[in-house]
């Protein structure tokens, strides 16, 4: 018999739809010590909504092995000081799991560090990603809009949130004329 899917993605507003949706936000106050000015970011409202994951609860518990989950991430544009709005960026929990990121809709930045080593790749809609199993990731928002980014990743991955100046050795501001720049962590 045919079987219709708990969720679908809506390709107007960017967004997964149906029974079966997990959410979780990520606000200001979540944020302490991920922006360079320490100023700017006493001065952002604690509850702003900096980000949102949502992705299918397939009713696999993290840890399992063997499974996928899917999950599309929401950063709103913005900067703090200089620095562009951004997710916190982790390493997985089980290192060499690698995952797939996808672009939707904005423009941004996927930034990854592995050994020291910093690369940016341009995410725009259709962009296609693939983040090796060792590499901290981040995503960076440098445009007017939503960013929003679809993810694939392996349920015994994990998460670990190492200190931010341990994962990423690099930042990205907003230059005069608007435009990113990179700097090195002082
Ligand atoms: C999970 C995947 C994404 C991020 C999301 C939020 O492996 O990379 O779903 O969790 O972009 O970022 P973060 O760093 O706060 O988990
Ligand atoms: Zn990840």
């Amino acid at each position: 018999m045919f079987k219709q899917s708990n969720v679908t993605y809506n390709g107007e507003t960017f967004k997964l739809e149906g029974s079966g949706i997990q959410k979780k936000e990520t606000r200001a106050k979540d944020l302490a010590g991920y922006f360079s000015d320490s100023t700017a970011y006493q001065a952002l409202d604690p509850e702003t909504v900096m980000y949102q994951v949502e992705f299918q609860d397939n009713g696999l518990a993290e840890g399992t092995a063997g499974g996928l989950y899917f999950g599309i991430t929401h950063l709103y544009p913005g900067v703090v000081g200089e620095e562009y709005y951004l997710t916190k960026g982790h390493f997985h929990a089980k290192r060499n799991t690698g995952e797939y990121y996808f672009g939707l809709q904005g423009q941004g930045l996927l930034m990854m560090t592995e050994n020291g080593e910093t690369i940016l790749e341009k995410v725009v809609p259709g962009s296609v990603h693939y983040i090796p199993g060792n590499a901290a990731h981040r995503l960076i928002n440098t445009g007017a809009e939503m960013l929003s980014v679809s993810a694939c990743w392996q349920t015994e991955s994990g998460h670990d949130y190492a200190p931010p100046e341990e994962m990423f050795p690099q930042r990205v501001f907003r230059d005069e004329v608007g435009k990113p720049i990179i700097k090195n962590n002082s």
